[in-house]
């Protein structure tokens, strides 16, 4: 396989400005017809023109209208290469065959559930037509559908319908205009038996879009929570950021497997999970999910199609940068705490995870095999941190002021990161200093902190020394350039008035406005350095790095007591929160070395008061208390431990999980009984900050011993009128083998075994179980009746939902490796790309016990032995091994 690199990156030689397809969809085969208005580039001597292309089955091509011969094009397995095509402009006209209905991999075209739709992003184009597939070409495209008609009704494509009629033989077709250009990733059809949900959204300048979402009829009750999401971030976006949207016609598509969703310009398409709710049938974090991606996918068509990528090493130029935008929108419409302690969650969990492996990437990659391997957390969720960076040093003003700089310089343009940071700085007059590193630098940056207190100087001292570890290709790091929001608590819990530091040897005034501030952002730049606040009266305890103001790891020299003291009053909710997770993980690290020398595990009373405080704090917002109450993960843990043990940290989590239970267990009953409510569900802030702290308790409750709890928790099953609730109490039940359980999952099943998407939570509900020898059942459950290894929400549920149960993924007899490592290779022949992300659980198998090591070794080097391996596992299982 071919590595490709940023560095070689070249303008192409030919631009494409119009593109006419037509398709002529069919059972057995489907012929396109592409006509493209070619325009060179370069003057003079013409180049080859190398044109992308697979499995397609060329029938003719033609250059201003005459048909090639042999010799005039090279055809290989990959590629059509005009070998002397003329030189200034002229039109290339070619046909191939293509077998959608033997589409297994999700990409080009492909039948969905007896429908036809495209998947195109990242390379899915070429397997659709022969093409230059590659975002910095930029057309404006018509495309002509033809199909039966009782089988295809619906016949969609980007732009506006021009055009649409009846054919001979019971056909009819349609015809598409986009008026805008695009890349060949935003390309989509749809022909399909669907109905739509209708709606409309007036624009801020008066324009009437028409609003569809496309399901099959019996799901269209379904759609309601999609559409006034979607009509929530089409006035968000507008009133944000100032941005309208641009056509009359707005589609969102649902299909059961497509690989996620897709912002196709003005031609959403979705797997279904990501746009059904209904509150039988979804829980909150599913209504979340879809106001997210909703909005997100809405969002792309500013930060995206309108301003699109120049290269795929781009790529979060426009994702970063619109993950960064649904997380805003999400953060207006519910909690801001909430969804930032989430949002920060995920990049200590999973992209730490991924800097401390061999996946191991900066934002902007310098290279890959495949690029489908690089839509990841990295890529995605810390690049949104470093555009919420942005926003941290330039305030929200400033921040829409680069912005609007960004869309008036590149509207229309294919461009790059640089091309961001330029915007950001120009409307500012800024200095970033180096923060160009955040696109180039892999790793996560550990800051540590000591701070002293001058009493007779009236001075605050915070001393910062940062680092950040090597990574495959970069062995020496520079130090970056780090935002540290910090506020000074004084005695009595209140934040201190700052108003100068002084830094680099000069004093610097802090105050906004003439008045002092209670949160200062200190730019942290050098190796080393140090910021000694004045005017301070007595000693404070310090709250850093507020609201997480940038994706690091920090240490700092805070006492146990200094945390306690924070985790009651922190005005910085991020913080509190924080507070309280550094204790509890402080905790379960000293008993995971008791459980290692096979002492008894003991869980400190002060800790226990701390939570105890929490939950009886009737002045907080309840998904506070639900999230400060949830111990930090497994994998957070073992993250922290020379040689990873899964076995001892689950262990410990378990006791202390129980234990607070036990000595809390009055406090966990009232919480449930005053939480229910046998209203109509309601998708609000309130109602689901009440059920997630209910159902919190709830699983805290379910981890004794206890007839009476066993019966609580089946009374709130079968009590349970939204998934939310009736999800919960059975995941509650589900956390101990037995007959409750057996009987508990027998039941649900029976009851949602019509409902695809909820049959899919059952199945990950199972998988990520924790009881012991959980593989077995797996086993068992590849043959239900309900599982398909084509469709990806099957194959996330129940193989990626493997993953989530560590104790069982990594067991040390090697059961849980070998049953991934074959699944991934029956996976690898349908569908590379979701096949290689299964194997990037392997990543990090240098972290475990030689023994464990040694299995999972095994497992990698049988992949990369194996003939006809995709290059999407080959790049995961090989840099793996490396
Ligand atoms: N562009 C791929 C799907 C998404 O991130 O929106
Ligand atoms: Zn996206």
């Amino acid at each position: 396989p071919k590595e490709i690199f940023l560095k070689d990156y070249k303008l192409p030689d030919y631009y494409f400005d119009t593109v006419d397809l037509s398709f002529s969809l069919g059972e057995e085969k489907t012929t396109v017809y592409a006509k493209i208005g070619v325009v060179s580039r370069v003057d003079g001597a013409a180049s080859p023109l190398v044109l992308d292309g697979v499995d397609l089955k060329l029938i003719s091509v033609k250059i201003n209208g005459n048909e090639l011969k042999e010799g005039d094009f090279n055809l290989d397995s990959r590629h059509l290469i005009l070998t002397s095509p003329p030189s200034g402009n002229f039109i290339l006209e070619n046909v191939v065959e293509i077998l959608p209905h033997k589409n297994t991999s999700l990409e080009g075209l492909y039948k969905s559930s007896g429908n036809f739709c495209t998947q195109c992003e990242a390379e899915g184009f070429r397997k659709i037509t022969f093409y230059q597939d590659r975002p910095d070409v930029m057309a404006k495209y018509t495309c002509r559908i033809e199909a039966d008609k009782s089988l295809y009704p619906v016949l969609l494509s980007n732009g506006n319908l021009i055009e649409q009629g009846d054919l001979e033989g019971g056909k009819h077709f349609a015809v598409w205009e986009d008026p805008f250009k695009k890349p060949c990733y935003l390309f989509a059809l749809v022909a399909a038996q669907l109905e739509s949900r209708n709606d409309t959204f007036t624009t801020c300048s008066g324009r009437k879009v028409s609003l569809k979402i496309w399901t099959p009829s019996q799901d269209l009750p379904k759609t309601e929570h999609a559409m006034y999401c979607l009509k929530a971030a089409m006035k968000w976006d507008e009133d944000v950021f100032g941005r309208e949207y641009d056509l009359d016609i707005y589609n969102i598509v649902s299909v059961p497997d497509n690989i996620g969703a897709m912002e196709n310009k003005s031609l959403n398409i979705f797997n279904s999970e990501l746009v059904l709710a209904s509150p039988e049938t979804a829980t909150d974090a599913g209504y979340a999910a879809i106001l997210g991606v909703i909005g997100h996918e809405y969002f792309h068509n500013w930060t995206g199609n309108r301003v699109t990528c120049r290269d795929w090493f781009q790529l979060s130029l426009k994702e970063g940068l619109t993950v960064f935008r649904d997380h805003e929108f999400s953060s207006d419409l519910g909690s801001r705490t909430a969804k930032r302690i989430s949002d920060a969650s995920r990049i200590r969990i999973s992209q730490f995870s991924q800097d401390a492996g061999p996946m191991a990437h900066p934002v902007r990659p310098h290279s890959y095999i495949k690029i489908d391997n690089f839509y990841t957390v990295t890529v995605y969720a810390k690049g949104a941190e470093v555009v919420r960076m942005y926003k941290t040093l330039l305030g929200s003003q400033g921040f829409r002021k680069g912005m609007d700089l960004y869309f008036q310089r590149h509207d229309g343009q294919a461009v790059t990161c640089e091309d961001f940071f330029a915007a950001m700085r120009d409307a500012n007059d800024a200095d970033f200093a180096n923060f160009l590193l955040w696109y180039s630098q892999a790793g996560t940056p550990v800051v540590k902190v000591t701070s002293s207190y001058n009493a007779e100087a009236r001075t605050f001292s915070l001393k910062f020394s940062q680092t950040v570890a090597p990574t495959p290709g970069q062995p020496v790091k520079e130090p970056m350039f780090i935002p540290v929001a910090t506020g000074l608590v004084d005695s009595s819990g209140k934040d201190m008035p700052l108003s100068s530091v002084y830094h680099d040897g000069k004093l610097e005034s802090v105050t906004c406005g003439g008045q002092p501030v209670y949160t200062t952002f200190l730019r942290v730049t050098k190796g080393e350095e140090e910021f000694v606040f004045s005017d301070v009266p007595q000693k404070p305890i310090p709250s850093l790095l507020r609201g997480y103001s940038a994706p690091i790891r920090l240490q700092s020299d805070l006492t146990d007591n200094d945390l306690f003291f924070l985790l009651a009053h922190d005005s910085d909710e991020f913080n509190r929160w924080e507070a309280g997770q550094i204790l509890a993980r402080k905790l379960m690290y000293s008993q995971v070395f008791n459980f290692q020398k096979t002492n008894a595990l003991v869980l400190d009373p002060q800790f226990v008061h701390g939570i105890k405080c929490i939950l009886l704090d009737s002045s907080l917002d309840k998904e506070f208390i639900a999230k400060a109450i949830t111990l930090p993960g497994e994998g957070e843990l073992m993250d922290m431990l020379e040689v990873a043990d899964p076995d001892a940290v689950h262990a410990v989590r378990k006791f202390i999980k129980k234990q607070l239970a036990s000595e809390l267990k009055q406090e966990f009953l009232n919480l449930v009984k005053e939480n229910r409510s046998s209203e109509k569900y309601v998708f609000d802030h309130t109602n689901m900050a009440r059920r997630a702290l209910k159902n919190t308790a709830l699983g805290y409750l379910a981890s004794l011993e206890d007839e009476e709890i066993t019966e609580l928790v089946l009374h709130e099953y079968k009590s349970a009128t939204n998934m939310t609730d009736q999800f919960s109490a059975l995941a509650a039940i589900a956390q101990k083998p037995g007959k409750a359980r057996d009987d508990a999952l027998a039941d649900f099943y029976n009851q949602w075994q019509h409902d695809d998407l909820v049959v899919n939570k059952w199945f990950a509900l199972q998988s990520s179980s924790d009881i012991p020898g959980n593989v077995k059942n797996i086993y068992k459950l590849l043959s239900h009746q309900a599982f398909d290894l084509k469709n990806p929400n099957k194959v996330y549920s129940l193989i990626g939902g493997f993953r989530g149960s560590l104790v069982n993924f990594h067991a040390k007899d090697g059961s849980g490796y070998k049953f991934l490592g074959e699944i991934a290779l029956q996976l690898d022949k349908l569908n590379p790309q979701m096949a290689s992300g299964l194997v990037s659980a392997f990543s990090r198998w240098k972290r475990f016990d030689e023994t464990r090591q040694n299995l999972a070794k095994a497992q990698l080097e049988m992949m990369v032995s194996t003939n006809g391996l995709s290059e999407n596992v080959y790049e995961i299982a090989s840099k793996s091994l490396a």
